[in-house]
């Protein structure tokens, strides 16, 4: 009997490495064969399927539930949804897991980057633009980022290369018999 669809969805501050991991995720799952990978990553979300949409608790809410719906379509038939917006408010993303567990398994992975850790990398300079007011509700800085309680998996970048910390992810999905 062909195994359940499932959505791991990653959720952590601007530059905790969500994306870079959900790329290296994505890699291994294509490589193992079998489901098709789908990957739904923050900025090209943004881009295809929210672009009118900017940073309010309103906006980003549709945004998260969007995301989710498509998520949920791609594990109701069997699929492997892989999620990597911010997604900073706990209600929003409950709503999201109870959508997809209705077809499937849901996996919160918190890339737990602190921010410090995050501002100090500031790859695209963002954090400094938020410091200076630039960029107004900007999640950690100016907006909120309510941190997972309960997360399937708790992930550290700081220190970690990112082959292993996809690898972590991997190792859950074997123990929970999905993959
Ligand atoms: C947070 C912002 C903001 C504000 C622009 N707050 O590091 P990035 O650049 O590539 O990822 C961030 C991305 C966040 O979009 P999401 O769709 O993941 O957010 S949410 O889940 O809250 O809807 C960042 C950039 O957009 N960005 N302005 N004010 N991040």
């Amino acid at each position: 009997r062909d195994k359940q669809g499932f959505t791991v969805f990653f959720t952590g501050l601007s530059g905790s490495g969500k994306s870079t991991i959900a790329n290296a995720l994505m890699v291994k799952l294509m490589e193992m064969g079998g489901r098709p990978v789908t990957l739904l990553d923050g900025d090209v979300v943004r881009k295809h399927l929210s672009s009118e949409l900017g940073f309010s608790k309103e906006h980003r809410d549709i945004n998260i539930k969007r995301i989710g719906y498509v998520a949920s379509e791609i594990t109701k038939n069997g699929g492997i949804a892989l999620c990597a917006p911010i997604a900073p408010y706990t209600a929003t993303r409950r709503a999201v897991r109870e959508m997809i567990e209705a077809y499937g398994a849901f996996i919160e992975v918190h890339v737990a980057t602190s921010i410090e850790e995050c501002e100090k990398r500031d790859r695209k300079g963002l954090y400094k633009l938020a410091r200076e007011g630039k960029i107004k509700e900007f999640t950690g800085i100016s907006d909120p980022y309510e941190a997972p309680e309960k997360p399937e998996l708790r992930i550290d970048t700081t220190g970690t290369d990112v082959d292993a910390c996809a690898h972590e992810v991997i190792l859950k999905l074997e123990a929970m018999g999905l993959i």
